[in-house]
């Protein structure tokens, strides 16, 4: 009755922006990400009478109350009623990166949640199903189950059962491909992506604009992927992300995840670009900087991002691997 897995984060390349419904965390348009392989979650969950009430530690730290503990009393939920099950639940998680600094914590989070506590629930899910659960705690978690590239299809149905993520290629198919994360700043957000999409969706004038041209990108990005071309790749997820950001900044009140940071380096690789070094930036709810480039390149770009004042950490990632069950467990 305990299980302990350990599911990678994702930044995606055709972003998630925006529910077509809340509850069942379906999209309005499908997307596509890449797993890291630096960036995991591990999680434990036991099962047993013996605990009085769920139980939630998260980096060391115990939560009881608030609106982490009440989404991973949710999602225990939602597996108990799966599993038949009434008992109590322990759950102790480790983030090995900051948590809610746009790093994508909920989507390994979730994902690793749900892989441990289905096993430990005695559930015996694939990993189509898997990855329907986690999309249920965090939608960009559908994405965390598998590795290398993703495509989260958006799905027709109204029950969410063809909306999950759906493995492009594994990491093998493009080992030359790197994703350098750029850490600006590692306070909590100030805005939550949940709260920042819903208000993208109700008052931001473009936001149908997006809603009917995301799709395209995102089928367009799946076959870039397959034909690994990183120029396309590139192009298409520096647009993707800009043209999201367009519909943040121009929501009611204003969300802007740049900092002075994040825009000195945007137009940093825009100038190194013209001058023959290749690479493209991605950005998601926060103001840490993703710049996609090949290895050939990853040296002299790194040595490059060292110079900028204002950047806390650069990690190089690759694509990383499947969620996977441990066996050695956390308590
Ligand atoms: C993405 N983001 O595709 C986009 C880009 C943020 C910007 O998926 O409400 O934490 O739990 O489904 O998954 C972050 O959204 O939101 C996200 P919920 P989630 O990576």
């Amino acid at each position: 009755m305990k299980a302990t897995c350990q599911a990678h984060s994702n930044i995606a390349l055709t972003k998630y922006w925006g529910k077509r419904d809340k509850q069942l965390m379906l999209p309005n348009n499908g997307s596509v990400s890449m797993t890291l392989d630096k960036f995991f979650t591990q999680t434990t969950v036991a099962f047993d009478p013996k605990f009085k009430k769920d139980e939630f530690v998260l980096n060391g730290k115990t939560l009881a109350e608030g609106e982490e503990y009440s989404e991973v009393k949710g999602h225990l939920n939602l597996i108990r009623t799966m599993a038949k099950g009434k008992e109590n639940a322990k759950v102790v998680s480790n983030n090995n990166f900051p948590t809610a600094a746009g790093l994508a914590s909920s989507a390994s989070g979730l994902a690793a949640l749900s892989m441990a506590a289905a096993k430990a629930a005695g559930l015996n899910l694939n990993e189509k199903e898997l990855s329907i659960l986690s999309r249920r705690g965090s939608g960009s978690a559908s994405r965390s189950i598998r590795g290398g590239f993703v495509h989260w299809l958006k799905g027709e149905k109204s029950d969410g059962s063809d909306s999950f993520g759906d493995q492009i290629a594994s990491a093998e198919h493009w080992p030359e491909f790197r994703m350098i994360v750029n850490i600006v700043k590692t306070t909590q957000k100030k805005w939550k992506s949940r709260a920042g999409m819903a208000q993208t969706v109700a008052t931001c004038p473009y936001y149908p604009t997006w809603a009917q041209t995301a799709d395209a990108d995102t089928l367009s990005m799946r076959e870039l992927i397959l034909k690994k071309d990183f120029t396309g790749v590139g192009q298409l997820a520096e647009f993707n992300a800009l043209k999201m950001h367009a519909t943040m900044i121009t929501t009611r009140p204003s969300i802007l995840y740049w900092q002075p940071t994040t825009v000195e380096l945007m137009h940093n690789l825009m100038a190194w670009r013209d001058e023959g070094l290749e690479s493209y930036f991605t950005m998601d709810a926060g103001p840490q900087v993703k710049v996609m480039c090949l290895e050939k390149n990853e040296k002299k770009l790194v040595s490059k991002l060292k110079e900028i004042q204002g950047l806390e950490k650069i990690e190089v990632c690759k694509a990383g691997p499947d969620a996977k069950f441990l066996d050695k467990h956390l308590f």
